[in-house]
């Protein structure tokens, strides 16, 4: 670990060291070598990186390693100005990238993805807990797959119904990272009601008992590398298994600018599964691409979930509000609102049109 961020301090030291005649800064020999290895219009975006600035780019986890724009996200590249390299090393699943930018605090980076900013994290772990838990009366058992930096914990903490969470992570490496760099969500961690398990969550939700859970929030990164099978049909009947009727699922669901194509899948799948309802919800973060990211809601049969208007409002569970810390992002408003969708994305998802949301309207 030690060493890794030793090699992450020498390459931004020389990054910001030498600087040519005519004002251009040098390019590290690391990067160098990284360019060579690839074609020279891919390399390009690889300068970008060693300028001082992240640039969200695909790596390869074989021996060379490969940088340029994310299939996940063609044309475009989010940057965000380095100050320091805080650790990188290579976990036993992904490379695992933390570093102090400018403006937005630390960075967690995934195989060169972002997967939260101290800046903007809020958005996202706030909507992807209270929109399932404020749509059910008292929770108890909750479900984490993934989620190991322990942000999602922190705002499941929150609803005093809870009794129990199992979180299930896969990537130890990246909860110790998240404890060291980001203690304002791995605080999550320290609530009593929390059981951690290392390991494989498909394995895991195989050996849990049928309908032991009230809610599941799926917070994984996106589906390239292990999270793969986390948007396939196997996963969502696992899933579907381990919740009671009338129970409830968020999952990440990507970006509406970009993934309609795996929104529409996502939502087939789980039409197929989840006999309850089916929704799409979106909330903003900026240091995300496209600067937005979905979650979809399911119910399993049962008891009816109504998810556009939260039967469990945060406002009234006592606490919830300011509990360890205020919510900055989530709020009963908010959360009815998350679930309207722009006309493009009905047009384009067809299994969204015949949402409640919808109801009436024609999309040609
Ligand atoms: N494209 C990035 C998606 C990241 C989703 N997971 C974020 C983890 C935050 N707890």
């Amino acid at each position: 670990m030690e060493g890794g961020v030793q090699r992450g301090l020498e390459c931004q030291k020389i990054m910001d060291g030498k600087v040519y005649d005519n004002g251009e800064k040098a390019i590290p020999s690391c990067c160098l070598k990284a360019r060579a290895a690839v074609p020279e219009s891919d390399a390009k975006c690889h300068s970008t990186v060693v300028s001082g600035w992240f640039t969200e780019a695909r790596s390869s986890s074989g021996e060379k390693q490969l940088y340029y724009n994310n299939p996940m996200w063609p044309g475009a590249a989010h940057s965000i100005k380095v100050e320091k390299i805080l650790f990188q090393e290579k976990s036993l699943y992904q490379e695992v990238l933390v570093f102090e930018s400018t403006n937005y605090g630390n960075v967690l980076v995934l195989d060169g993805i972002v997967q939260l900013t101290d800046k903007d994290e809020f958005a996202y772990q706030e909507m992807i807990v209270h929109l399932p838990l404020c749509s059910i009366e008292s929770p108890k058992n909750v479900l984490v797959v993934g989620g190991g930096d322990g942000g999602v914990l922190r705002e499941i903490s929150r609803h005093t119904s809870v009794e129990h969470i199992d979180i299930c992570e896969i990537d130890e490496m990246v909860i110790d990272v998240s404890k060291k760099f980001f203690p304002e969500l791995a605080l999550g961690f320290e609530d009593p009601r929390v059981t951690l398990h290392v390991g494989d969550a498909v394995e895991f939700l195989k050996n849990s008992p049928e309908g032991k859970y009230d809610a599941i929030v799926v917070d994984s990164s996106d589906p390239v590398g292990p999270a793969q099978e986390l948007v396939e049909k196997p996963f969502f009947e696992t899933l579907a298994r381990a919740l009671r009727p009338g129970g409830v699922l968020c999952n990440m669901a990507e970006s509406m600018w970009l993934h309609t194509h795996l929104i529409e899948d996502m939502i087939s799948i789980c039409r197929e599964i989840f006999k309850g309802s089916v929704h799409y919800a979106w909330t903003s973060v900026p240091t995300y691409p496209s600067g937005v990211i979905g979650f979809i809601l399911c119910s399993t049969e049962g008891p009816p979930v109504d998810f556009l208007n939260p039967i469990n409002p945060i406002e009234k569970i006592e606490g919830a509000v300011k509990h360890r810390r205020e919510l900055r992002f989530y709020n009963s408003e908010v959360h009815t609102a998350a679930f309207s969708l722009p006309s493009f994305l009905k047009r384009e998802v067809s299994s969204l049109r015949d949402s409640s949301s919808t109801k009436g309207l024609v999309f040609p």
